[in-house]
């Protein structure tokens, strides 16, 4: 089974993200994400899906109109791991190469 970050790890990680936080009770992060329109929002949701599919590791996200919502965490872990920081850098890149 593949590692959990540390409480140290976790802290150190997060740090270097961009808006991304643990989630009460629950040992995930959790980022909103707000777009121009739903164009958009769907082209980055297209975008992250196409990576995850690729790292077969997967967000549990939410969309209406022009925000999304995204929870990361390791279902196999239960809790987070590097696979869930790489995909949240993976996603903030996206994020910060679109207008929104
Ligand atoms: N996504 C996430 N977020 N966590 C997992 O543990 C996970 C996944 N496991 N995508 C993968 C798929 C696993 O269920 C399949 C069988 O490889």
């Amino acid at each position: 089974m593949i590692h959990k970050l540390t409480s140290e790890e976790r802290a150190t990680q997060l740090a270097q993200l961009h808006g991304w936080q643990a989630v009460a009770g629950r040992d995930a992060i959790h980022r909103q994400f707000k777009f121009a329109d739903f164009n958009e929002a769907f082209g980055f949701m297209t975008r992250v899906a196409i990576k995850a599919q690729e790292m077969n590791h997967h967000p549990e996200w939410f969309n209406v109109y022009h925000t999304v919502e995204i929870t990361l965490s390791t279902h196999d872990a239960d809790g987070l791991t590097e696979r869930d920081i790489a995909l949240a850098r993976f996603i903030d890149e996206v994020a910060k190469s679109m207008q929104h």
